[in-house]
């Protein structure tokens, strides 16, 4: 679970009374906002409905293995405790409290991994940071003095205060120096060896790929990826903000990216009563409800053998030994999925609904077209290049909006094969 939440969910996307466009918490840069009047809102944030065990919950519930928030986005406001700049959280409002704290201790009782998000370049509230051009003459930045002052000495404070941390999230390098970027990660690397850190810190260093915003790459990509995407239109809250992706939408995006190798990063913006959204919650929900049953799907997943097809039926995703079909839409009256040219052989199908029941499997006969029970059929010749899989459904969806079979295999299949 992605989450951004920051001084800009007090105006909620408005200011002076206009609704302002873009996302929420680009209100400051879109406004030309003066820091001394942006930074009054920190006197009305005091989020005392901020439960880190329930945002927790939710992001488990939903089957979320990790966590990243905004410690510190581009307005430069820290959202922990910190003692370099006293433009935070726990010095400048009356919450008077370090929800990062609150939410390391909450994600070791649940078991999730916490991760920082952290805005290393730009920063609109710091005369050196990148990209406040109204507060502060361009000509006279001073990024190195904003680097030494504010952003090694939160990064380190962030990676020594709160336990073990996933990912350090950074996010648009802009124009700041390569040597800067070399620096964070040999940083990170002396805090926390184990901890991550996404490509956004520029200049081709990081562990792994963090794609464009809300973009999922047409082919599978072989190194390490994910996709940071939006519930609605925002990411910091927005009252007006009502384009909500349904659970459906959602765990198709989710089958989509994880077929082709990738981990779904999704966010939620909490309002300024440290709220998150309750229609963000329910759709998180309901994508709960289809994970509990079909995670086994989802979970461990490596890019699928399948890539590059687009199914009329659906989609697949796997792990080693295990094919899973995701089935969207009900094919034909004869409900047959073919699988073509699928060099391994299947010892064992079932629905992830139903583990103990198991699908039928028969070798060498095409089944049937006039319907049945459901059933796999193959025909399979180690040595012969002419395979064939057919899997027979049931007449109707078993876990909406996707139904997933798994399909046991005799061996590992590799990306590609299944062509
Ligand atoms: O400018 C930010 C934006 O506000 C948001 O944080 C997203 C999340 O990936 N990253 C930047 C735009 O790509």
């Amino acid at each position: 679970m992605f989450i951004h939440w920051g001084l800009y969910a007090v105006p909620a996307g408005m200011w002076k009374g206009e609704a302002v466009h873009g996302f929420g918490e680009w209100l400051m840069f879109r406004k030309r906002i003066p820091l001394a009047e942006y930074g009054k809102l920190a006197g009305q944030f005091n989020p005392a409905d901020f439960n880190a065990d329930e945002w927790v919950k939710i992001a488990r519930d939903a089957g979320m293995k990790y966590i990243v928030i905004t410690a510190k986005h581009h307005d430069g406001f820290a959202m922990f405790k910190s003692e370099c700049s006293d433009y935070n959280i726990y010095d400048a409002t009356p919450f008077k409290r370090d929800p990062m704290k609150e939410l390391a201790e909450a994600c070791g009782k649940y078991g999730l991994k916490l991760c920082f998000y952290y805005s290393q370049a730009q920063d609109w509230a710091h005369p050196g940071g990148l990209n406040n051009t109204w507060d502060y003459d361009p000509a006279e930045k001073d990024f190195e003095k904003y680097y030494n002052e504010k952003c090694a000495p939160q990064i380190r404070e962030l990676l020594t205060n709160y336990g073990p941390i996933g990912i350090l999230w950074c996010d648009t390098p802009g124009v700041m120096e390569k040597k800067y970027a070399k620096a964070i990660v040999e940083l990170v690397r002396s805090l926390q060896p184990d901890c991550l850190i996404n490509t956004r810190v520029g200049h081709e260093y990081g562990d792994y790929t963090s794609m464009s915003d809300n973009a999922i790459p047409r082919f599978a990509y072989k190194k390490p990826w994910e996709t940071p995407a939006t519930l609605n239109d925002t990411w910091g809250f927005k009252t007006g903000d009502r384009k909500w992706k349904t659970a459906s939408e959602l765990i198709r995006l989710l089958v989509d990216i994880n077929g082709k190798g990738g981990n779904y990063l999704l966010n939620v913006g909490p309002d300024a009563k440290g709220v998150i959204p309750a229609e963000s919650a329910g759709i998180l929900r309901q994508v709960g409800e289809w994970m509990k049953i079909n995670g086994d799907s989802i979970y461990g997943t490596v890019a699928s053998p399948e890539d590059p097809y687009m199914n009329n039926w659906g989609n697949i995703t796997y792990k080693p030994g295990k094919l899973y079909l995701h089935v969207y839409k009900w094919p034909d009256e004869a409900r047959m999925i073919y699988l073509m040219h699928m060099r391994a052989e299947v010892t064992k199908a079932y629905f992830l609904a139903q583990p103990d029941k198991e699908i039928p499997v028969f070798e060498g006969m095409r089944p049937s077209t006039d319907g049945g029970e459901p059933v796999v059929t193959q025909r399979y010749v180690p040595g012969n290049t002419t395979y064939w899989t057919m899997v027979r459904l049931p007449e109707k969806p078993i876990t909406d909006p996707d139904t997933v079979i798994c399909l046991e295999l005799d061996r590992e299949m590799e990306f590609g094969e299944l062509i």
